[in-house]
């Protein structure tokens, strides 16, 4: 697998060793793309710092809690609502956003006393809300403001308030996913184990790792439920603050994006003897072999098996449709992190698309591993890109679509690439066998819309297509 040097990063030699592009019968343990590593100085990355990571990933899907930074507003404010983790108590965790404003004095003087001031201020703005999580921030980490002992403080002061202190500044770590480490092991140490849950089934599970993007988490949840499941509670999509404090009753453990999540699994299991099943809910074939695990654990196949043939008699009529449409399309596969290896070869298999490139942003080399080993031979794949080889790679790749994020979603439109959103979703929820068929349709409609041919236009030159056919341009 022979390392791939982009045009446009040849002035930044050590790029050179995070793309490569798989070659025939390849062996991935003699060259993986360098991964999970500082960003190099002068490649403009596209990765979101460990205080996004912990705060905006993971912390604030939690939806009955008040989240505040505890820093400079641009912090929260520029990262606000960017992401679809919807809940079903009106979207509380969605629809505001706190933060103690730190400006230059408090820099010098301490921000101690703003900070204490501003979660009495938000607990009295919002009285049915006993419940906060903080977030440390790159400036008061460095004034070094303890931000554990005002929240101790202000626990013994308002009784029936609970508060969570996550101190995981944007530098503790090279992207976001030093972030979501930071979190899992904060939540563990600081929160698991304080509120004991009624018990209601012979089967219970914490489902972790699931954000409910779009409400990709209710669909999952309405299978466990059929199969008579209890959910202890949801790590952390539609996560309620006092359930996931109950995590440590739970039977197993169902993990489904395991580089945001797997830590927490991880610790369970050594401290409370919680064994950690990984799962996968995109795709018929490992949603399925998904739920038959689950059912397997609990002696309850059956249940699992009944789901499974249902789903399937109703939806893979739909999605062999797309398949056979889908046929050869080429696909750049470019999330963040997990997504690369969950979706890599199922959507060749299941949708007949041809995934050309993987790229992730964060991931770790266990990630592109995977990622890569689910690829086909020739597929380009890199670690935390930037703007211009993203360019690059579509230039030379010429693929019909790609699965990103907004900001190089963009970008791809730009140069007449179609994009659908990997992150947030066009239209989801794409978990689930429904779910599936919607990522194939909106597959479909990104690549076939009449939208694109008409954005390539030149009005100046082309004839313009018309509703009595083609207008030339004088
Ligand atoms: Fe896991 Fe995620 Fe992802 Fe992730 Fe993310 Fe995300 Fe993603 Mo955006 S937790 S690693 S840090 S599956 S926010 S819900 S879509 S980059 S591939």
């Amino acid at each position: 697998m022979p390392y791939h040097e982009f045009e446009c990063s040849t002035c930044i030699p050590e790029r050179k060793q995070h793309a490569v592009v798989k070659a025939p019968g390849e062996d991935l343990t003699s060259c993986l793309p360098l991964g999970y590593l500082n960003t190099i100085p002068g490649s403009i990355s596209e990765r979101g710092c460990a205080y996004c990571g912990a705060k905006h990933v993971i912390g604030t899907p939690m939806k009955d809690v008040i989240h505040i930074s505890h820093g400079p507003i641009g912090c929260t404010y520029d990262t606000w609502q960017t992401k679809r983790y919807i809940s079903d108590n009106g979207n509380f965790q969605l629809r505001y956003t706190f933060a103690t404003d730190v400006r230059e004095k408090h820099i010098v003087f301490g921000a101690e006393k703003l900070l204490k001031q501003n979660i009495i201020e938000a607990f009295k703005a919002h009285p049915d809300i006993k419940r906060m999580t903080i977030y440390q921030t790159c400036a008061t980490a460095l004034i070094g403001d303890d931000i554990d002992a005002i929240a101790g403080e202000v626990m013994e002061e308002m009784p029936d308030v609970d508060i969570f202190v996550c101190n995981s500044p944007g530098f503790a770590g090279p992207s976001q996913s030093g972030g979501h480490h930071k979190i899992n092991i904060a939540w563990v140490n600081n929160k698991v184990g304080t509120v004991e849950p009624e018990i209601t089934s012979d089967y219970v599970i914490n489902y972790v790792g699931e954000y409910n993007i779009q409400g990709d988490q209710e669909v999952m949840l309405d299978f466990f439920k059929r199969m008579g499941i209890q959910v202890l509670s949801t790590f952390t999509g539609n996560g309620k603050y006092d359930d996931l404090r109950a995590m440590h009753r739970a039977h197993l453990n169902v993990l489904e994006c395991a580089r945001s999540a797997e830590y927490i699994c991880n610790e369970l299991r050594v401290r409370y003897g919680i064994p950690r099943l990984d799962i996968d809910g995109f795709g018929f074939e490992p949603l399925s072999a998904s739920l038959r695990k689950i059912g397997l654990f609990f002696g309850i196949e059956d249940r699992a098996q009944a789901i499974i043939d249902e789903e399937t008699r109703k939806w893979k009529p739909a999605l062999d449709w797309y398949k056979e449409r889908l046929k050869g399309k080429k696909v750049c596969l470019w999330p963040g992190g997990s997504k690369l290896w969950h979706w890599a070869n199922v959507i060749e298999e299941e949708m007949g698309v041809r995934v050309v490139s993987v790229y992730t942003k964060f991931g770790h080399q266990g990630d592109m591993e995977k990622g890569i080993a689910r690829c086909s031979e020739g597929a380009l794949a890199i670690d935390d890109p930037n703007e211009l080889e993203g360019l690059e790679a579509l230039e030379r790749l010429k693929p019909d679509v790609i699965f990103t994020g907004k900001r190089p979603g963009e970008v791809a439109k730009k140069v007449g690439v179609p994009y659908l959103n990997a992150h947030a979703y066009h239209n989801g929820p794409y978990k689930g066998y429904e779910g599936w068929v919607r990522f194939a349709r909106d597959i479909y409609n990104a690549i076939y819309s009449p939208i694109h041919q008409l954005a390539s236009l030149d009005i100046s030159k082309d004839p313009i297509p018309t509703s009595h056919g083609f207008m030339t341009p004088e």
